[in-house]
């Protein structure tokens, strides 16, 4: 039986994949942990408030409940890091350091750690962008993701901690609110179109992204974590992907149930965000190595979070 410590459980992710984990592995054998209480919790569920730069913060939690796996999954998403670039890169760099070195020193058996697809920049190809290719990131917060994987694979070969990571395409979720990425529109108009708004994207039409919906990538995420070490061959990241669409293909899948609904294109910084990242994500090494498949369409993952999202704002959520 694993002990299971999240750090930045209260996230879009973070949320999702801690109840995951907690139906893994049993409700008293994962440990959540966020910088701040979540809004709402279970009484059962257990929570530590954790400062993910506080080393020593973290070493007497693993200590104490003696925790075997970590999900590190606090960060500075690509457009809040563009606005504190230094306070970016000392989160997500310092952090996860501390999260290496207590793999190292306390022998904690898994990390996991995410990156992104904002490793690449505009030199990468745009299209089914290979596992090894140029990255060039432009922003601070693909530079720590791509300088994070490195240490991550460093960490693994001189000293066996044993981390394992994915580079998630934009994640979209409905349980929860996203907060200070590029691709975020593709949450935030599923909310507007419920509301019964008009969407103003901050991208513009035709501009591509990779993403996932959330149960493809909480699925990614668990049977990366459950492969056999040595089936794992990438010990950077791997490329996963799942969907690539624009901002009016999404809206055109969202019209099928509201067709009403309108969008409008009021494109800021982040279209130069959205425009250094590849379209589409070739991830056959991670279908090889340890059997990823994607489940989710634009239409089947529309299709649920209509339904599912209207019984959330009509209970409140989001209020
Ligand atoms: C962002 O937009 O910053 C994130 C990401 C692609 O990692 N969703």
């Amino acid at each position: 039986m694993e002990k299971v410590l999240v750090i930045g459980a209260n996230g879009q992710l973070g949320s999702e994949l801690t109840d995951a984990l907690r139906k893994k592995w049993g409700t008293a054998n994962v440990i959540a942990s966020d910088i701040r209480l979540p809004q709402q919790q279970e009484t059962d569920n257990r929570f530590e408030i954790l400062d993910a730069l506080d080393k020593a913060a973290l070493y007497r939690i693993i200590e104490k409940e003696g925790i075997s796996q970590v999900y590190h999954l606090a960060a500075v998403l690509s457009a809040s890091g563009e606005k504190n670039p230094h306070f970016a890169w000392k989160l997500n760099m310092e952090s996860l350091l501390n999260v290496l070195e207590a793999g190292r020193e306390l022998k904690i058996s898994k990390i996991f750690w995410p990156s992104s697809i904002a490793i690449f920049g505009p030199d990468t190809p745009k299209q089914q962008v290979p596992q090894l290719t140029i990255c060039n990131p432009t922003t601070i917060y693909g530079i720590s993701k791509l300088a994070g994987e490195q240490w991550c694979e460093y960490y693994w070969r001189n000293w066996g901690v044993d981390v394992r990571s994915l580079r998630y395409p934009g994640l979209i979720g409905y349980k929860s609110l996203p907060g200070g990425g590029t691709t975020d529109y593709a949450v935030d108009i599923y909310h507007k179109a419920l509301e019964g708004d008009t969407y103003s994207c901050f991208l513009q039409k035709g501009t591509y992204l990779p993403m996932m919906y959330m149960p493809d990538a909480i699925q990614a995420t668990l049977q990366l974590m459950d492969a056999p070490a040595n089936s794992i061959s990438v010990r950077t990241s791997y490329n996963v992907g799942a969907l690539s669409f624009a901002p009016e293909e999404i809206a055109a899948a969202i019209r099928k149930y509201i067709p009403e609904f309108r969008i409008q294109y009021q494109p800021d910084f982040r279209q130069k965000i959205a425009d250094s990242w590849p379209d589409s994500i070739d991830d056959s090494q991670a279908k090889k190595d340890w059997g990823w498949q994607s489940s989710y369409s634009l239409d089947r993952m529309t299709a649920d979070i209509i339904v599912n999202l209207k019984v959330l704002k009509e209970e409140g959520h989001f209020a």
